[in-house]
């Protein structure tokens, strides 16, 4: 049962010490807030963490979708508690507005980046959620659905693939079944594909085409254009009937910032207007006279963590706009051709320690 999702040779090592003690591994495989269902060799259960877990582990450490954990099993009860996640491979994660990070998921091998052909394609922001994908050490390849809808698709391809160094571009239409194997093909059996993308792109109408079935709710067709509406609203993660794992996320607001420089203004709007009090425009704030910016932090009125967040988060953006420089585009290209290179290389090595 377990081996289906994904356990290996390398995993049941990093087990051993916890099987000594009774328990037994388990995949998460739903995570809804404090409450999650695990894949175990009993099969499936519900679970929760421990109170010893609860009391021992910082947030962060918290599981999440995809991880594995040992828990114990309670007798008579389809239920277990978590005592422990096993250490993670492909852990995906995203910035918090404060400059932290959260885990989304673990032991992630490919991370689909799905976009819709049928509304206008964001190529920019398709480089964050590289840069992102880039960043968990899960291979990225990009999905572009709703094929059916679009007159110019071969365009469209290109036009990312220039994009998107180093990752493939695929186009499919779950409508009509076209291009769904080349996205089987990512995914065979043990590995397992995280879907990030915008809402209403078609995460889970592309998980349901691959299933076969409509296990997953999806929205109703004639809202396809409703905004700020989110049908997917947990993690889950499904097996496919070919033995891939994928998992369904909610979309857009999974990646907070990484979505739109709108969301870093919005989040620092009292450190920005701070900003434009200062006398000179293009005031550092650093040791310029009428800094409003430093005037604040001597009061106190203004935090110093949260400032120093803000100045990484533009640090971090201007790196993304540099990437619209062509020359620094051409080194951008060169660091991410030998990160793809670098990155089969891992993943060959990996597949031969299994
Ligand atoms: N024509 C066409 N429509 C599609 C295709 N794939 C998805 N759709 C439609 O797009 C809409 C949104 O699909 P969902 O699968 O719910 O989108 P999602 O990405 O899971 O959205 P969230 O769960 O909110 O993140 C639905 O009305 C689907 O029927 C496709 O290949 N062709
Ligand atoms: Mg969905
Ligand atoms: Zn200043």
């Amino acid at each position: 049962m377990i081996d289906q999702y994904g356990w290996s040779e390398r995993l049941q090592r990093q087990f051993e010490p916890y099987a000594a003690d009774g328990l037994l591994p388990g995949r998460v495989i739903v995570q809804q807030r404090g409450l999650y269902r695990l894949a175990t060799p009993l099969g499936e259960v519900s679970a929760e963490l421990s109170g010893r877990f609860l009391h021992a582990a910082a947030p962060g450490e918290h599981p999440v979708a995809g991880d594995w954990t040992a828990c114990l099993p309670r007798p008579g009860e389809a239920r277990a508690d978590i005592r422990a996640v096993l250490p993670r491979e492909g852990l995906f994660q995203r910035k918090d507005p404060l400059g932290g990070v959260q885990a989304v998921a673990a032991h992630v091998d490919v991370a689909l980046l799905v976009a819709s052909l049928n509304a206008d394609l964001n190529l920019r922001r398709l480089e964050r959620y590289l840069a992102l994908a880039w960043q968990s050490g899960a291979q990225p390849a990009v999905v572009l659905t709703k094929a059916d809808l679009c007159p110019n698709v071969e365009d469209l391809v290109l036009a990312v693939e220039s994009t998107a160094v180093g990752a493939e571009v695929f186009a499919v239409s779950a409508l009509e079944g076209e291009g769904l194997d080349a996205v089987r093909a990512l995914l065979p059996p043990g590995r397992t594909g995280v879907l990030l993308g915008s809402s209403g792109v078609g995460k889970s109408t592309l998980v349901n085409a691959l299933l076969g079935e409509a296990r997953m709710a999806t929205r109703e067709i004639r809202e396809d254009d409703a905004r700020g509406r989110h049908t997917t609203t947990h993690r889950e993660l499904v097996l496919l009937p070919g033995g891939g794992l994928l998992l369904d996320t909610p979309g857009m607001r999974e990646l907070g910032l990484w979505d739109a420089d709108e969301g870093v203004s919005a989040i620092f709007a009292d450190v920005e207007a701070l900003a434009g009090q200062c006398r000179f425009s293009d005031c550092s704030h650093e040791r310029e006279p009428g800094c409003a910016v430093r005037a604040a932090l001597e009061r106190g009125a203004l935090d110093e963590g949260r400032w120093r967040s803000y100045v990484k988060l533009q640090r971090e953006l201007a790196w993304l706009d540099r990437r619209d420089d062509p020359l620094a585009r051409q080194e951008q290209r060169r660091i991410w051709t030998h990160r793809t290179k670098a990155f089969r290389a891992h993943l060959k090595q990996r597949d031969r320690d299994r």
